[in-house]
């Protein structure tokens, strides 16, 4: 089977996961989450590489790099979901299969966050399932990947 590299993108603030707000977000570091990424990766014949930054610009960056060297993202953009035009102008020109997961339903959250510049750039959405939203999105994007080729 051909090996997959998918790049899990993590947005800002979530450098923070497991110390505060562990009602809304779990009691899960970004460490213990990238973790279970690397292991269900291993299930599905693929890798994980992760990169979390706060800053928009290095967001937009490591999506750039990934071309020839990941075939699919896996993002959580945080806070960016809702106001970065750059992020999905990123995702959309290197044209990699994106699915966007979120640890909390946005659409039960304030009405700010039920807006997604990623989501109409992205294969698919998983939101409200805590990390399990991460490893539901590894999933799917590898399987889409699979049938793919
Ligand atoms: O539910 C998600 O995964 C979000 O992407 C998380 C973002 C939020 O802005 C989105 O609307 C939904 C916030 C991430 C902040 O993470 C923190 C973690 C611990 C403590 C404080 C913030």
């Amino acid at each position: 089977m051909q090996s997959l590299s998918i790049l899990a993108l993590h947005g800002p603030n979530l450098n923070l996961l497991g110390q505060r707000e562990p009602g809304i977000y779990g009691s899960l570091t970004l460490a213990e989450i990238n973790r279970l990424l690397e292991q269900e990766a291993i299930k599905l014949q693929a890798k994980v590489v992760a990169v979390q930054s706060n800053h928009e610009g290095v967001l937009v960056d490591a999506i750039h790099d990934a071309v020839g060297k990941h075939q699919g993202i896996l993002i959580n953009a945080a806070a960016y979901t809702h106001t970065s035009v750059a992020l999905r102008d990123a995702i959309a020109a290197v044209n990699l299969p994106t699915v966007e997961v979120h640890l909390s339903n946005i659409y039960r959250r304030e009405e700010f966050r039920h807006h997604s510049y990623i989501s109409s750039v992205a294969i698919g959405q998983i939101s409200g399932f805590g990390a399990q939203s991460y490893l539901l999105g590894l999933q799917a994007l590898v399987h889409h990947l699979r049938e793919k080729s």
